[in-house]
């Protein structure tokens, strides 16, 4: 749909109603009205149809099978036992897939027939979550490093974001409207939006927050980051911000492109609501709405450059950044396996342990008994939770990498828990090689309007294939980080993989190489629309050069780069601090 389109319906939506309701009370059809499918992703939902089924379908003279899905907005990923429990129940009762994690730390229900779109809302609501914002030209879900997630500080940037996810909600109530029959009130239809305005942001807009030494957020893929500055005894000093980062690009198109954020100067804890006000405002009023392939804020400062932004940015928001402090990321993935937290006010320390969930995919499907073990296990939450001597109860955190995160338990429930997980098979973390661990894949097809080839159900079976690669070249178990999309949008943020692989057609991908494991440097195009054979056969002869001639400790990535393997590697705008740290 042509950017004039979405402007114009976005601009007629009588604040993001449209006529949703008259859509979804038509028994005639599985689908929205047109107008009404731009506003749905606002209200946190997509229509899809499921793609396996087209021909079939199309052959047979029906409408494609249609279905929604649909994302929660959670701040930081963090789920109760709860909810957790009222999420499953939704995947039970409503969707086709089980539910999924994704890369911006939300849960995913996929099939969802239009008929039950309501009850669900209204279910992940009784939950105390929702799905406003989730998706749309509107500030989307928050992430913040999922690791390390124990200490005081923390606590405190996670408040932070969460407390900045609500205030960037749009005012209007046309979610609640819509889902909870919330009466009409006498402005419905034209709330005040005094941030974004009757015609919501150009495009998407996302923020992180980083805690070094982890980017497990991918800061600098993020329109705005915040990169937290610890002072020498844990406590948060501020952050260093970078702005203009994005993955999305299109095959054969020039004019779009990955980008890394741009380290544009350091602020107080205090000065984060104004900075983010700030920046979307001023991507609210100089965002390309006339091309929506080119409305995103990294191309606004590429157009008008970043100092112009930092300074538009200080005028906004009333005060002039700090010069930026320069931190230094050590790695992009999560940290598998338990992990001691530090001790919180006068509780003993508690653990976390992060889960492997391969591509974010929680089902009982295909031998998988994933669903079932993170019931049992969120019912056992729940009881360690209801001990009236445990002052923070153990909760759920969902990564930036599509995985799962158990915290704030007890060192005496650790066993069991273990045991637990175990007898359900999501113990991977004991037994996938790094490579496994580490890979990340999009959704994709069947659900994946865009996909132009598979990602998350290719992902097992390639990764099987890079093992034998890497074995047979006595690499095994050797650190990569491979991430495959299936088309150039960017979903699992390719351009930051060591190896990635980035859709062309069934069957066929770019690979792309020579990012770092920090996500502080762009891979390049290193051979074009390959199959599988063929980008084996473009890896094997690099294994084995890496093998005999990699550094101690060398990462692939760094490698490839250093040996001139791959062409200087795009670093359109390393963040200047850790250029020269790095
Ligand atoms: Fe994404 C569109 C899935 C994270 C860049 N993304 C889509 C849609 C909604 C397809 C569509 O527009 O019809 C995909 C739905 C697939 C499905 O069936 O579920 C989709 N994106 C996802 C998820 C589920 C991938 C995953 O495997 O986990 C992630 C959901 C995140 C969330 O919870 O909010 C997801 N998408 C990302 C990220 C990563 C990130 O944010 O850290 C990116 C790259 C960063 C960025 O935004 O630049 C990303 N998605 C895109 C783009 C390209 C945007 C651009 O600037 O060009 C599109 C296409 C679009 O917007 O037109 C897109
Ligand atoms: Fe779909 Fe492409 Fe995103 Fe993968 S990267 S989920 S194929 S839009």
């Amino acid at each position: 749909m042509s950017s004039h389109s979405v402007e114009a319906i976005k601009a007629a939506s009588r604040r993001l109603r449209g006529t949703l309701l008259d859509s979804l009370a038509d028994p005639l059809t599985g689908a929205l009205a047109e107008d009404d499918r731009v506003l749905l992703k606002f209200h946190g939902s997509y229509q899809q149809d499921d793609r396996d089924l087209r021909d079939e379908r199309r052959a047979q003279k029906l409408e494609p099978a249609y279905a929604f899905m649909i994302r929660t907005r959670t701040p930081g990923g963090v789920l109760t036992p709860a909810q957790w429990l009222a999420l499953d129940t939704i995947a039970d009762s409503y969707a086709e897939r089980g539910l999924r994690i994704t890369t911006r730390q939300a849960i995913q229900f996929h099939g969802v027939a239009k008929r039950d779109l309501k009850a669900a809302l209204q279910a992940i609501h009784a939950a105390l979550l929702d799905t406003r914002s989730a998706c749309g030209d509107v500030n989307r879900n928050i992430v913040v490093s999922a690791n390390p997630l124990l200490s005081r500080l923390h606590a405190q940037v996670h408040a932070q974001a969460a407390a900045l996810s609500a205030h960037l909600l749009p005012g209007t109530r046309a979610w609640q409207e819509t889902w909870l029959d919330v009466p009409l009130a006498a402005d419905s239809g034209h709330e005040d939006e005094p941030l974004l305005g009757t015609n919501y942001l150009p495009r998407k807009f996302k923020i992180g927050f980083a805690i070094p030494p982890h980017n497990d957020i991918d800061v600098f893929a993020q329109d705005l980051g915040f990169i937290a500055l610890i002072d020498g005894d844990g406590g948060l000093r501020g952050y260093d911000v970078c702005a203009g980062g994005g993955m999305g690009a299109s095959h054969g198109d020039a004019e779009t492109y990955p980008r890394l954020a741009e380290v544009i100067g350091s602020i107080t804890p205090e000065q984060v609501p104004a900075v983010a006000i700030a920046a979307i405002a001023t991507q609210r009023d100089f965002g390309d709405r006339s091309v929506r392939k080119h409305a995103r804020l990294k191309y606004t400062i590429d157009d008008r450059g970043i100092d112009w932004f930092r300074g538009e940015v200080e005028r906004r928001a009333g005060f002039a950044f700090a010069p930026a402090q320069g931190v230094r990321f050590e790695h992009n993935g999560d940290r598998f396996g338990w992990v001691e937290g530090e001790a919180l006010s006068r509780s003993p320390a508690r653990w976390q342990l992060t889960l492997r969930i391969p591509a974010g995919r929680i089902h009982d499907r295909d031998g998988s008994h994933a669903q079932a073990g993170l019931r049992a296990l969120a019912r056992r939450l729940r009881e360690l939770g209801d001990d009236p001597a445990v002052t923070e109860v153990p909760h759920f955190r969902l990564t930036a990498n599509q995985n799962l995160v158990i915290a704030h338990i007890a060192a005496h429930d650790r066993a069991g828990i273990d045991a637990l997980l175990a007898q359900y098979g999501l113990d991977l973390h004991h037994r996938a090689s790094r490579v496994r661990l580490h890979a990340l894949a999009c959704v994709a097809l069947p659900t994946c309007g865009l996909a132009m080839a598979e990602a998350e159900r290719y992902l097992p079976a390639f990764v099987a294939r890079i093992e034998e690669r890497l074995a047979a070249h006595g690499l095994d178990d050797t650190p990569i980080h491979l991430r495959i999309s299936g088309c150039p949008n960017g979903c699992p943020r390719p351009y930051l993989g060591e190896i990635a692989l980035v859709g062309k057609a069934p069957g066929r991908y770019n690979l792309m190489l020579g990012a770092d494991h920090r996500g502080q440097r762009l891979n390049v195009l290193y051979r074009e629309n390959l199959d599988e054979a063929q980008i084996l056969a473009a890896l094997d002869p690099l294994f084995a050069l890496y093998a005999g001639e990699r550094g101690d400790g060398e990462r692939f990535g760094d490698f490839l780069v250093r040996a001139g393997i791959v062409a200087a590697p795009i670093a359109r705008s390393l963040p200047t601090p850790l250029e020269v740290l790095a």
